[in-house]
């Protein structure tokens, strides 16, 4: 007898720093842990979808929330209220619905998801093979749990792989830090299935958050594997996130160069040695940008690094300088990721910052996105606050900026192929230059109802998605209750710590 097939949908819940409802297409890397998770259920018996905010916006359309028999949640841990506020539509559409959820939420908020969903996963994407289990059958876990790349169409050409998880590196203000899981390599077997299930594709980016990892034998064997397939022209090159250990070794960049490696990201985090100690991120204590930039580009690879801005320990002027070094020099290129410090829950930055009062008051969860102000600064907030607003939307810098981008390219060319000067062109100017906001009707009418940014968690107002789009009977209104961190003295909350208590229900 034919069964009709189990309906599950994959949400990765996510609340955009700049309160736009509409999809963020083109931003590398994207998440991918959807996919990983689709790939453990049978297809011929259960018929899976996803829903990624990040890429698809902000979910709101009504038809979709009495579909699923099984939703099953991922995001970042400053996602939870939307997570939340997600499971209330789902319940309220269908009361049948089971709800399961895993990965940073929940590791930092155990009990708390224990209250909200039916299934707690404080493991890797593997233990969603209990919960199908549970609440279907073993018949409908797959045999071959290879991604459903299938399922994350348009990639724009690019194929995204995991060779390894967690990091070997201890950053006090990095969530691996504060979930204390270990540093693993995936089997060879695992990541030839990756490879196969990707197919062919124009680039691959490696998603770990260490690739180079503290195994040189395990290192040069993923470099290997991956450098196979590029030699057989499986795609046209590969780029991977390296730890400013991996740069001390000059020959670790002329070996992943000649196994097809066409860009680096490193986290170098601050220009400022005081700041990277205070981070405990040592390893990034002779990442000078200029340097990397020259020594990647010497072997035909681009460079690209991130930056956080720390005004709790940084003045305006120097953060203002650091900038402008940056603009001025051609040769070095523009970070492709620019924040403010998160204190992330769970991490020993947090526990410092909660500490040592550093928290501003009624601080919201969903304020954590690095987009903001949500610690008491070294300098005034009327000092800081507009030039951390001016800063972020490059404001007063945009000639600087695309001037800057121009002489980059240029300054590189005979280096790099023309995709890589393409890149190097377009990424700073697209990262930069301002959003266009484009989705559906829905979704950019509901962008529009935001209230405005103001950069300061102090005086940003709350989310529009906090309001229910459909009427709701009162046993939902909690889903739609910020998770608050700090009360109006500045002090943790009880809310807080009675949700990072250990989990009273698990998988
Ligand atoms: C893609 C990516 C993004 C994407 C999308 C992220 C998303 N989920 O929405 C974008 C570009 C939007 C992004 C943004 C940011 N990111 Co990011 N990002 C990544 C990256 C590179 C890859 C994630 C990924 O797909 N991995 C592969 C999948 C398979 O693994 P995974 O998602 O880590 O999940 C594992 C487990 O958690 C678990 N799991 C996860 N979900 C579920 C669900 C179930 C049911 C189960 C059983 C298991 C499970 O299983 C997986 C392992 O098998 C990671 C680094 C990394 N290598 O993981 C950082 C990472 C997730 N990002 C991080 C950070 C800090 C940020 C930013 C705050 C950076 C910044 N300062 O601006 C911003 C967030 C801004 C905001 N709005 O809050 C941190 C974690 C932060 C956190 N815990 O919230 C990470 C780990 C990087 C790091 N080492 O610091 N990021
Ligand atoms: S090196 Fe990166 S991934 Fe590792 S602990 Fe530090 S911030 Fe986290």
């Amino acid at each position: 007898m034919l069964k009709s097939k189990r309906r599950v949908l994959i949400v990765n819940a996510y609340f955009d720093p700049w309160r736009s409802s509409t999809p963020t297409r083109w931003f590398v890397p994207r998440a991918m842990a959807p996919c990983y998770l689709a790939g453990h259920f049978n297809r011929d018996r259960v018929e899976v979808k996803i829903w990624d905010e990040v890429f698809n916006g902000s979910m709101l359309d009504t038809r979709l929330f009495a579909w699923p028999e099984l939703v099953v949640f991922t995001g970042l841990t400053a996602a939870f209220d939307r997570a939340h506020q997600l499971s209330a539509y789902f319940r309220h559409a269908n009361p049948e619905v089971i709800t399961a959820i895993g990965g940073p939420i929940p590791r930092a908020l155990p009990a708390l998801c224990a209250e909200v969903f039916d299934y707690v996963c404080q493991g890797d994407v593997e233990d969603i093979e209990q919960v199908v289990r549970d609440v279907f059958d073993g018949d409908c876990i797959s045999d071959d749990p290879a991604p459903r790349y299938d399922l994350a169409t348009p990639t724009m050409g690019l194929g995204y792989l995991e060779t390894t998880k967690n990091c070997n590196f201890a950053c006090s203000f990095c969530s691996l830090t504060g979930e204390q899981r270990p540093y693993v390599s995936h089997s060879e077997g695992s990541i030839t299935g990756q490879l196969d299930a990707m197919r062919k594709a124009i680039g691959v980016m490696v998603l770990d958050n260490n690739f180079y990892g503290n195994d040189r034998k395990s290192f040069q064997r993923r470099v290997e594997l991956i450098g196979d397939r590029w030699r057989k022209g499986q795609f046209r090159g590969w780029g991977a996130l390296v730890t400013g250990d991996f740069f001390k070794r000059p020959e670790n960049v002329e070996f992943v160069a000649q196994n097809g490696c066409k860009a680096l990201f490193s986290g170098v985090e601050s220009l400022d040695p005081a700041v990277l100690k205070s981070f405990n991120k040592k390893q990034s204590v002779t990442s000078d940008p200029r340097r990397l930039t020259e020594l990647c580009a010497a072997h035909g690879v681009f460079f690209d690094y991130g930056m956080i801005l720390d005004f709790s320990q940084q003045t305006v002027a120097e953060a203002d300088g650091q900038v402008n070094a940056i603009l001025q020099d051609p040769s070095v290129p523009l970070p492709g990721l620019l924040s403010l410090t998160i204190p992330i829950l769970g991490t020993p930055y947090f526990d410092e910052a909660a500490r040592d009062g550093r928290l501003m008051p009624n601080l919201l969860l969903s304020d954590m996105d690095g987009q903001k102000i949500v610690e008491w600064p070294r300098e005034p907030l009327e000092e800081v606050v507009p030039f951390v607003a001016d800063l972020l939307r490059f404001r007063g810098r945009k000639l600087a900026l695309a001037r800057h981008a121009v002489k980059h390219a240029w300054r590189w060319r005979r280096h790099f192929t023309p995709d890589q000067t393409a890149l190097a062109l377009v990424r700073p100017l697209h990262r930069f230059g301002g959003k266009i906001n484009l989705g559906s009707l829905r979704q950019m009418r509901d962008s529009l109802r935001e209230p405005p940014l103001t950069y300061c968690a102090m005086s940003d107002r709350l989310r529009a998605a906090y309001t229910p789009r459909v009427r709701m009977p009162s046993e939902f209104a909690k889903c739609f209750e910020p998770l608050r961190i700090t009360d109006p003295d500045g002090a943790l909350t009880e809310s807080l710590l009675t949700a990072r208590a250990r989990p009273r229900v698990a998988a």
